[in-house]
C-alpha cells in the first residue's frame, strides 16, 4: 500500500543552474548532491561543458545541469561555452537563475533577464553568497530583481556553507512534474571517469596559476589503465597550452609546478575513485586551440550537437 503511494507521488525533472561566471553555480550543484561533480574555483570561466548530477529523495528525483557562466565569448571556446548554457534553457522543467549577492546587477544579468523572457520555462531566483552580505541588504536586492522578472520563487542561499540548500529542494519538488526515476538512486553522474579526472586537473590548474593560463589551457586524458597487480590505477595525462611561455610557466623551476599541480590532481582522483593511482602529466603547446574547430573537437567540446 505504502509503496503504491510513494510511487503515485513520485516527481522528477530536470533543472538547469544559469548564471554569470563566478557566481557558485558548480559550488550549488556539488553541495546539494553531496559530492564534488563539478571543479570550482575563483577564475570565472571554471566550467566549460553541461554537467550533469543526480539528486535523489524519497519523493523525488532531479537531474542537475551546471553550465558555463554567460559572458561576452572572445573564442570559438566561449561560443560553444555560452551555447551550452543557453540551450539548456528550453529543455528543462526547471532554471535556477543564480546571482551572487555581493555584486550590483550588471549588464551579464540584464542580458540573462533578457533572454529569460524568451522561454517559457519556471524560473527561481537564487541569491548566493549570503553568508558575505548583510541580511539588511537582501530585501532591497529581491525587490529589485522582483521588477524584471516573474520568478515562480526567490531562494537566497550560501551554496558554501549549505545554508538554505534544504529549503531551496523543497522548493524544487514542488515544482517537478509526476515523473520516473531516471538513475539509479546510487548513481550522483553520468559523466565518464576520463571527464572527471582531466577537470581535476585543470582544477588544479586553476588553482595555482593566475591571468590568461586558467582560460589557455586544456587537459586530455590520453591513457587510463590498471597496473598488472590489478590495484594501481595508471593515468596518463597532457595539459595543452597556446604558447611555449605558458608551457614554462606550468612546468615551473624545476618542474615544481607541475609536480604540485600532480600531487594534488592525484589526491583529488584517490579520494574519488577510492583507490591508488599513478598519474603522469605532459605539457604540450598547440598554438591557439581556443579557436580551432578540430581542436575543439579533440578536447571534447561540440559533443551534444
Ligand atoms: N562566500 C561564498 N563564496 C562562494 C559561495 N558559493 C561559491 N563561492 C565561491 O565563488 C567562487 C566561484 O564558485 P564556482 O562554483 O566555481 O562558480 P561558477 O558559477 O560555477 O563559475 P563558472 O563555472 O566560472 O561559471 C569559488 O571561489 C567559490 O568558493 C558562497 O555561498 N559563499
Ligand atoms: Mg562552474
Amino acid at each position: 500500500m505504502d509503496n503504491q503511494k510513494k510511487k503515485e507521488t513520485f516527481k522528477s525533472g530536470f533543472v538547469s543552474i544559469i548564471g554569470r561566471p563566478n557566481v557558485g553555480k558548480s559550488t550549488l550543484l556539488n553541495q546539494v548532491v553531496g559530492q564534488k561533480v563539478a571543479i570550482m574555483s575563483n577564475k570565472p570561466q571554471t566550467t566549460r561543458n553541461q554537467i550533469r548530477a543526480v539528486y535523489t529523495s524519497d519523493k523525488g528525483q532531479f537531474i542537475f545541469i551546471d553550465t558555463p557562466g554567460i559572458h561576452k565569448a572572445k573564442s570559438k571556446l566561449g561560443d560553444y561555452m555560452v551555447a551550452a548554457a543557453e540551450n539548456t534553457l528550453n529543455e528543462v522543467d526547471l532554471v535556477l537563475f543564480v546571482i551572487d549577492a555581493t555584486e550590483k546587477r550588471g549588464a551579464g544579468e540584464e542580458y540573462i533577464l533578457e533572454r529569460l523572457k524568451k522561454v517559457n520555462t519556471p524560473v527561481f531566483l537564487v541569491i548566493n553568497k549570503i553568508d558575505q552580505i548583510h541580511p539588511e541588504e537582501l530585501l532591497p536586492l529581491i525587490d529589485e530583481y522582483r521588477k524584471h522578472h516573474d520568478f515562480k520563487q526567490i531562494v537566497p542561499i550560501s551554496a558554501l556553507q549549505g545554508n538554505n540548500t534544504d529549503a531551496l529542494l523543497q522548493s524544487i519538488l514542488l515544482e517537478m512534474p509526476e515523473g520516473p526515476m531516471y538513475y539509479p538512486a546510487d548513481q550522483v553522474t553520468d559523466h565518464p571517469e576520463r571527464f572527471i579526472v582531466a577537470e581535476l586537473i585543470r582544477e588544479k590548474v586553476l588553482h595555482l596559476t593566475r591571468e590568461e593560463i586558467p582560460h589557455s589551457i586544456a587537459v586530455t586524458v590520453e591513457e587510463m589503465k590498471r597496473g598488472e597487480n590489478g590495484k594501481t590505477l595508471y593515468i596518463y595525462a597532457a595539459i595543452y597550452v597556446e604558447r611555449d611561455s605558458q608551457k614554462g610557466i606550468l612546468i615551473g623551476k624545476r618542474g615544481d609546478m607541475l609536480k604540485e599541480i600532480s600531487k594534488r590532481a592525484r589526491m583529488d582522483m584517490e579520494r574519488l575513485l577510492g583507490e591508488k593511482i599513478f598519474l603522469e602529466v605532459w605539457v604540450k603547446v598547440k598554438k591557439d586551440w581556443r579557436n580551432q574547430e578540430r581542436m575543439l573537437r579533440n578536447f571534447g567540446f561540440y559533443e551534444e550537437k
